[in-house]
């Protein structure tokens, strides 16, 4: 048994003092001597921090960091290291579950799957392909997206395919798309081993992705200390150690952005030959930001102007800059505007493609980059534009079908749009796949009632009978990480391979398994007869992939099994070019926006109209980045006299969303045992509510009820973490799930659902 620290009191662990490169500490914990290790990397978020799975006697027993690992030069956080527990948990599912007489009883697989293909036939002939929706995940690993993906598009046919990715980072995708042509990020972790400067938006690293945050803290007790700049209502952990910390009001994001914007413009802080030579709307930016003036954004946002013009000195004068971008911008008002917006910040300076200079539109979960890549969203693999007949017939060929078979008379199907369509009845097959939407979407009384549906069949696969198992009609047993052999990607482009550990639990599947068993039930073929999947391993799935991604931005090309298992994660692109992967995309500054190559058209940032090819192509930006200007917009719900106050939404440290892994991990749980109502404590003397008592948060569609915890937030503001729903509560307690009160509105070009602002109400519920 070994544990280096007790990171629950200890989250980032020891300094390690740097500048340039950044010193290996491996931290370790496991509960027995493993007899062997087996490679992976963590999956409770999308850092990726490389790490080695302890084995004893076929049970995982631990895990340790790999100080090879260019992500995490072996440290692990809190998660990473207990979070495997939860496979070992008595609660795993090892039967399929099939509801008779409308209870959920134990079946066989070929019970499960036949009624599943069954059901999935009979909806085809009645009502066409059409009536199948997918709501699939940020949690699983290439090979099983790939694999879905095409099943999809090129089997079944459907457009309705997306993922929870949707709720997560549909927004990074969006900006990388319109500020560069294509999705991937342009910079790497490294970047923060030398930038002179690093603004947070919406992020709170230090509690998100710990171990990047302890990066980070490690330049800061080192020579040459970053500046830091925060964008977030709340004094969080990442806030507390800013140079300037802006406190906007919920929903300003992009207010406070044109007002930095203005002030690097008028402070003469542009690097004009950038902007010359390598961008275009330069014009429209200076005209959209003119009016917000300091005082102005200090009057709509409660930014205070001096902090406002403190934070643009930092931003102005640093000659390296990392730019990080999360859910405090992509679930607010405007997500794909204020991201863009940062984009125009690094390109204004034209810090980018170089060491020290990075973008990071943040993703969340550890393979959310996946779901994207290989088309298991909105988008098509490879970073493919569905409105480009070009593309269409590149994937037509490579899977041998004709391209009217995979979907692209329309966008394919956003995931609040596959839920609207299961609520008409449009859609009567929804499978869900590792994720657990009756705690994580929006406006939960909705959610339920579109899954009791009687006519719509649900089928949820999973590890645990979760809140949303429960409703399903057939419930797939999954294998989790450890269980299977995959690859996933981080934010930062590394990709990393996780080797199988041990056996799943009872009759649990690889995810993998299970789509290639439904393609196979369902005899999917090609247009010569031939199986449509031709592969039946994970590796032979890679190997699909790594042909599919050939040419795009992330060419997979130069990887393999092997070369990924030799060592310890390596960055897309992967080619000829760079055979050792790349840290920046576009060194030489020229961007994937030819019309021939990018991604997507583009879009009004207002209405989320989509930009038609033929306008695309007659201002062809032709290797240019974007300069896309957003003007401030009201948000769609604001606090009045019946709710008068605002709400937000998140996390904390000890806990990944609904707490399926965490809450079964014991110190995390014990950490974190219970949501709680963060507010200010003038709100707090306003409604007489002390530390602990019982506050009930009610918005018009529902209420939450926890526990109060009073100070670090703005006043007026009220935050509750979303991790907690019905899973481990008594059953007659009130409910206590952030989401009975978000509202189902939705960003007009990601379509990424607004979790960050609402409008409530507060009482004390106290005995
Ligand atoms: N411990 C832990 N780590 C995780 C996860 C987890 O569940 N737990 N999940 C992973 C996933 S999938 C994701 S997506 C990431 C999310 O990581 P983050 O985005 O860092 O997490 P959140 O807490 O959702 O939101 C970040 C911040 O947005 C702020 N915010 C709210 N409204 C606004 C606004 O209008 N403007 C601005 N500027 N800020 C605002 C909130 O105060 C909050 O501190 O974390 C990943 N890492
Ligand atoms: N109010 C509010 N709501 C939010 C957010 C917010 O900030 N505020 N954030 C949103 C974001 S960013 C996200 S990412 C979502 C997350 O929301 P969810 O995706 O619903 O959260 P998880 O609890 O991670 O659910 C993942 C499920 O997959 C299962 N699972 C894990 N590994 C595997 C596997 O290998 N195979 C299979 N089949 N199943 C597996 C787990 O047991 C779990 O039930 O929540 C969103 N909802
Ligand atoms: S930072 Fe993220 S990937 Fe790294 S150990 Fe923590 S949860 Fe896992
Ligand atoms: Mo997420």
């Amino acid at each position: 048994m070994t544990e280096n620290r007790d990171s629950i009191l200890d989250i980032w662990g020891p300094r390690t003092p740097y500048f340039g490169e950044w010193p290996e500490r491996v931290d370790e914990r496991t509960t027995e001597e493993p007899d062997h290790w087996v490679q992976s990397a963590c999956v409770l978020c999308s850092n990726g921090c490389g790490c080695d799975i302890g084995v004893k006697d076929g049970r995982i027993v631990g895990v340790r960091g790999r100080a090879v690992d260019r992500v995490n030069h072996g440290r692990l956080g809190p998660k990473g290291l207990h979070g495997w527990e939860a496979n070992n948990s008595p609660d795993r599912l090892t039967t399929p579950l099939i509801r008779r007489n409308g209870q959920l009883v134990p079946a066989t697989w070929d019970e499960a799957m036949g009624l599943l293909v069954a059901k999935s036939k009979e909806l085809i002939e009645q009502h066409t392909s059409s009536s199948i929706g997918f709501y699939t995940s940020g949690q699983l690993f290439i090979e099983d997206y790939y694999t879905l993906g095409v099943l999809g598009k090129a089997g079944l046919g459907t457009p309705h395919m997306d993922g929870n990715t949707r709720l997560c980072t549909a927004t990074a995708g969006a900006a990388l798309k319109i500020s560069f042509g294509t999705d991937g990020q342009a910079g790497s972790y490294a970047d923060l081993d030398t930038t002179e400067a690093v603004l947070l938006v919406g992020h709170n690293m230090a509690s998100q992705q710990t171990v990047l945050w302890t990066r980070i803290l490690d330049r800061l007790a080192g020579p040459n200390p970053p500046r830091l700049v925060v964008i977030d209502p709340r004094r969080t952990f990442t806030a507390e150690q800013a140079t300037v910390h802006l406190a906007p009001r919920a929903g300003t994001n992009v207010a406070v952005l044109n007002g930095l914007l203005r002030l690097l413009i008028e402070n003469g802080h542009v690097d004009y030959d950038f902007i010359e030579n390598h961008t275009v709307g330069f014009e429209e930016l200076v005209k959209t930001v003119g009016k917000w003036t300091p005082e102005r954004v200090e009057a709509l946002t409660g930014v205070p102007a001096g902090q406002l013009q403190a934070a643009a000195q930092i931003l102005g004068t640093c000659r390296t800059l990392v730019s990080t971008v999360l859910q405090g911008v992509y679930q607010s008002m405007q997500g794909t505007a204020a991201a863009v917006q940062v984009n125009n910040i690094n390109l204004l300076r034209g810090l980018i493609g170089s060491e020290g200079n990075a973008i990071l539109q943040m993703n969340g979960q550890p393979t959310s980059q996946n779901t994207r890549e290989c088309g298991a969203d909105g988008d098509l693999p490879g970073f493919r534009n569905w409105d480009n007949p070009a593309h269409i017939y590149e994937l037509a060929r490579l899977w041998n079908v004709h391209p009217d078979k995979i979907p692209h008379w329309a966008p394919p199907t956003h995931a609040m749009q596959i839920w609207r369509y299961c609520e008409t009845g449009s859609i009567k097959l929804l499978w869900i796949q590792a994720t657990n939407p009756v705690v994580s979407m929006p406006e939960l009384g909705r959610i339920r009632k579109i899954l009791e549906q009687k006519g719509l069949l649900v089928v949820v696969q999973d590890a645990f009978l979760t809140e949303t198992a429960q409703l399903a009609d057939i419930v797939l047993p999954a294998a989790l990480w450890g269980e299977k052999t995959g690859t996933f990607t981080n934010t930062d482009r590394t990709v990393h391979i996780s080797h199988k550990a041990v056996e799943p639990p009872g009759q649990a599947r690889a995810d993998f398994d299970i789509f290639l068993d439904y393609a196979r039930r369902m005899d999917f073929r090609d247009q010569d007869g031939a199986p449509l999947i031709k592969w039946d391993t994970p590796e032979e799935a890679f190997e699909a992939w790594k042909a599919c991604s050939k040419g795009r931005p992330c060419d997979y090309s130069g990887l393999s099994y092997a070369r990924l298992s030799a060592g310890s994660g390596i960055q897309w692109p992967c080619n000829e070019e760079h055979p050792n992967g790349a840290a920046h995309l576009y060194p030489d500054h020229q961007f994937n926006t030819h019309a021939d190559y990018c991604e997507s058209y583009g879009y009004d940032l207002v209405t989320g109209a989509e930009t038609s090819p033929e306008a695309y192509r007659a201002h062809d930006p032709n290797g240019r980045a974007r300069l896309l200007a957003a003007d401030y917009e009201v948000p769609h719900e604001q606090p009045d006299a019946d709710f008068p106050l605002w709400f937000t939404t998140g996390r904390v440290v000890y806990h990944f969303h609904t707490r399926t892994k965490t809450g079964r991990a014991r110190a995390l749980q014990q950490a974190a045992p219970e949501a709680f109502v963060q507010l200010a404590a003038e709100d707090a003397a306003r409604y007489d509510i002390a530390e602990g008592d019982l506050v009930e948060v009610a918005s018009r569609r529902g209420r939450a009820t926890a526990p109060a915890r009073i100070g670090g937030i703005e006043p007026g503001l009220v935050f509750m973490p979303f991790h907690y729903g019905a899973w481990g509560q008594a059953a007659d307690a009130p409910a206590r799930a952030a989401n009975e009160l978000t509202l189902t509105e939705w960003d007009p070009v990601s379509k990424q659902p607004h979790f960050k602002y609402a409008a409530v109400r507060i009482r004390k519920t106290n005995a």
